[in-house]
């Protein structure tokens, strides 16, 4: 089996002015589709290719031999995830609801919750991500990952991501990343998304 991309769930201009076509072409064409490449590459052959996606990753994560495999399936999996994370007219508030209420238990506010969203973004040094998890506790979080790292191989569930890799904003924003979180936050979040994995959680 090789792996796949899912289709990319919008048009390509479709987060434009906040991400622009450009930047989800080279984005999904160049860097997700590259993970993919990679990965089909390097498990071709192996017994890593009859497995799902989640369970080359959850069988590698902790393997320095298979290092290259774990990162390029991780990062396919994170940019899947990262597609579905926004939505064209998304950003704001959630709808009223179970995970409006539990954010807000939480965070104190919804206008909180973005503000130490944004500052957990901001604070990842070099690669990573930004993600609202379900933690082991059972309880919402914010969470960082360094590079390609996933929230689930470490028993969180996550809700929704923002990809703070410089390739994800630098041809908008150039080295402005507080800039493209802060459109994330307020039009890009697909809160149906985010609210869908809460309910399966
Ligand atoms: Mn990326």
């Amino acid at each position: 089996m090789t792996f796949k991309l899912p289709p990319l769930p919008y048009a390509k201009d479709a987060l434009s002015p906040m991400i622009s076509e450009v930047t989800v072409t080279f984005h999904r064409e160049r860097h997700h589709q590259g993970y993919l490449d990679n990965l089909n590459n390097l498990t071709k052959g192996t017994p890593f290719e009859t497995l799902t996606l989640e369970d080359v990753i959850e069988k590698t994560v902790d393997s320095q031999e298979h290092k290259a495999i774990f990162n390029n399936a991780a990062q396919v999996w994170n940019h899947s995830f990262y597609w579905d994370s926004m939505a064209p007219q998304g950003g704001g508030s959630p709808k009223e609801g179970p995970l409006e209420k539990a954010l807000i238990q939480t965070f104190d506010s919804i206008e909180k919750f973005k503000e130490m969203f944004q500052k957990a973004a901001l604070s990842q040094f070099g690669s990573g991500w930004a993600w609202l998890v379900i933690n082991v506790q059972g309880n919402l979080a914010i969470q960082t990952t360094g590079n390609g790292d996933v929230p689930f191989t470490s028993g969180s569930r996550p809700l929704f991501t923002c990809d703070v890799w410089e390739h994800a904003y630098y041809l908008d924003y150039q080295n402005l990343r507080v800039d493209y979180v802060k459109k994330f936050m307020d039009h890009l979040i697909n809160w149906e998304f985010a609210e869908n994995n809460f309910r399966v959680a």
